[in-house]
């Protein structure tokens, strides 16, 4: 791929850049290749604005320009809280039991993507390769062509790609699959992802797919899978070096030789915490040996708290939690400690690897970095397990976990008994074949193959007109 081509990113939020090793995910994935490219990364300042006239703020930051607008209260509203996190959020991770359709949400979260395409296309310039991000701007390029941008522009969804039963449940699926394709490159976390996306497709779009290419609606694309990966050999740093080692040297006193599970999840009910605090009263309830030599750390952050399905969801949570402390617990031993905030990630990577065992039992996951994170952070000597869901994108990679059915308790409690009892020549060796895939697919490797495959996709054409 040219050097000379910039990259513009565009997602929901953009950021942070100074410290982007603080904060981890996309941020990591991305920044380099701004700086690599002198490139602009675009989105939503998170601020809330009086009007909708649109202001764009420009910084520029260590070799590449920020640029973000504000959204009314009403934008945020219809935008992020309603058609993003309560109709696509959901809907994305199979949950239509959740999924709430509202179509002057939908004209909201349109009328957004269309302000985000009028203030990126006056920034881009005609060779630019723009990589859009995530299930918030599916119709950001369609946006992007009718006001005559022509440059090559791909997207990435982070989440799952539903099976086409459950994406038709949509009343505005047709809509935005047509919006998809006015992209030149589609990219998924995982090759499930990209079936499902191509038998939607051939069954529901009345498309056709030959190898990589994808046509419907008279226009041609590429798809692809490309697993996104984390920065391996630095999160192995940040377990091993101040200040992470020294958190790992405070947990390991504090736990006094108990063992101790760990779960890092944003407070979603996507990511099976439920389930897992259930799993974990199993395993107590099955091992009375283990008490008071075992402890759960859960580590959740509120998140999208103004969207009521995540508030309930917490209270339950809370509860669950709790009876599990009442129940099992003993005046010199509480089993679940439960922090409800962020923590830096040189501490997580301290306490991952202080911990013997790492849950990460999402329901439906597009990827699971946490999976990769506690992994990377292991000693390799003395390694923990990680026990996995299979229907964690992560678990296509990550055979070599312990995989469970997240929907079945007694399966899960059976799995945290084998990993807490794992002979050490056991876990050296599962822990070897993780990382020897994790080195290899980081999140290097999945920039550098979805910017190459976006180079190479076919170039803009307007869409054939229909045949009569
Ligand atoms: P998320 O759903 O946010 O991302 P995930 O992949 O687990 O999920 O990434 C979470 C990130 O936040 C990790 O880097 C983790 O360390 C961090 N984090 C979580 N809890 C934290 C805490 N308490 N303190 C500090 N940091 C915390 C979406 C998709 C995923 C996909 C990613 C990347 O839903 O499936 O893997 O994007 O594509």
């Amino acid at each position: 791929m040219s050097r000379a081509r910039r990259l513009v990113a565009v997602s929901n939020r953009v950021g942070p850049v100074r410290n982007v090793a603080a904060a981890g995910g996309l941020a990591v994935g991305l920044v380099d290749a701004l700086r690599e490219h002198g490139g602009l990364w675009f989105g939503w300042s998170g601020r809330i604005a009086k009007n909708s006239r649109t202001v764009v703020h420009k910084e520029k930051i260590e070799g590449l320009t920020l640029a973000t607008i504000d959204l009314t209260q009403q934008e945020s509203d219809g935008f992020y809280n309603g058609f993003s996190n309560n109709c696509l959020w959901p809907l994305l991770h199979f949950r239509i039991d959740l999924t709430r359709f509202e179509r002057a949400q939908l004209e909201v979260y349109r009328r957004v993507n269309r302000r985000f395409a009028l203030a990126v296309r006056k920034l881009l310039k005609p060779d630019d390769l723009v990589w859009v991000h995530d299930f918030h701007l599916l119709p950001l390029a369609e946006e992007l062509r009718s006001l005559g941008a022509r440059q090559r522009i791909g997207f990435f969804l982070h989440t799952p790609f539903p099976p086409t039963e459950i994406l038709s449940t949509l009343p505005a699926q047709e809509e935005l699959m047509r919006a998809l394709f006015a992209y030149d490159l589609v990219g998924f976390q995982t090759p499930e992802d990209l079936g499902r996306f191509q038998e939607h497709v051939g069954w529901v779009l009345d498309g056709t797919v030959r190898g990589k290419s994808v046509t419907a609606f008279g226009r041609q694309l590429h798809a692809g899978a490309f697993p996104i990966g984390i920065d391996t050999e630095q999160f192995n740093r940040f377990a091993f070096s101040p200040p992470g080692s020294q958190e790992f040297a405070r947990m390991r006193r504090a736990l006094a030789g108990r063992d101790q599970f760990i779960g890092v999840d944003r407070l979603d009910y996507s990511k099976g915490l439920l389930r897992r605090m259930d799993a974990f009263g199993r395993y107590l309830e099955r091992h009375p040996d283990a008490h008071g030599k075992v402890i759960l750390l859960q580590v959740a952050p509120v998140s999208r708290s103004d969207v009521a399905s995540y508030r309930e969801f917490r209270d339950e949570l809370e509860r669950e939690a709790a009876g599990i402390n009442g129940r099992f617990g003993r005046f010199d031993w509480t089993p679940v400690h439960y922090l409800n905030r962020a923590l830096p990630r040189r501490t997580l990577a301290g306490l991952y690897r202080a911990s013997r065992v790492g849950i990460v039992t999402p329901m439906r996951d597009g990827m699971n970095l946490v999976a990769k994170e506690y992994v990377a952070a292991q000693d390799p000597a003395d390694p923990g397990v990680l026990v996995l869901s299979r229907f964690a994108g992560a678990a296509q990679q990550m055979t070599a976990a312990l995989l469970v059915n997240p929907y079945d308790g007694e399966e899960t409690a059976e799995a945290l008994h084998q990993a807490r009892t794992m002979r050490a020549s056991e876990r050296r060796r599962r822990h070897q074949t993780l990382m020897k895939r994790l080195r290899v697919f980081d999140v290097r490797r999945w920039r550098s193959d979805y910017l190459a495959a976006l180079a190479a996709a076919p170039a803009w054409r307007a869409p054939a007109p229909p045949a009569r």
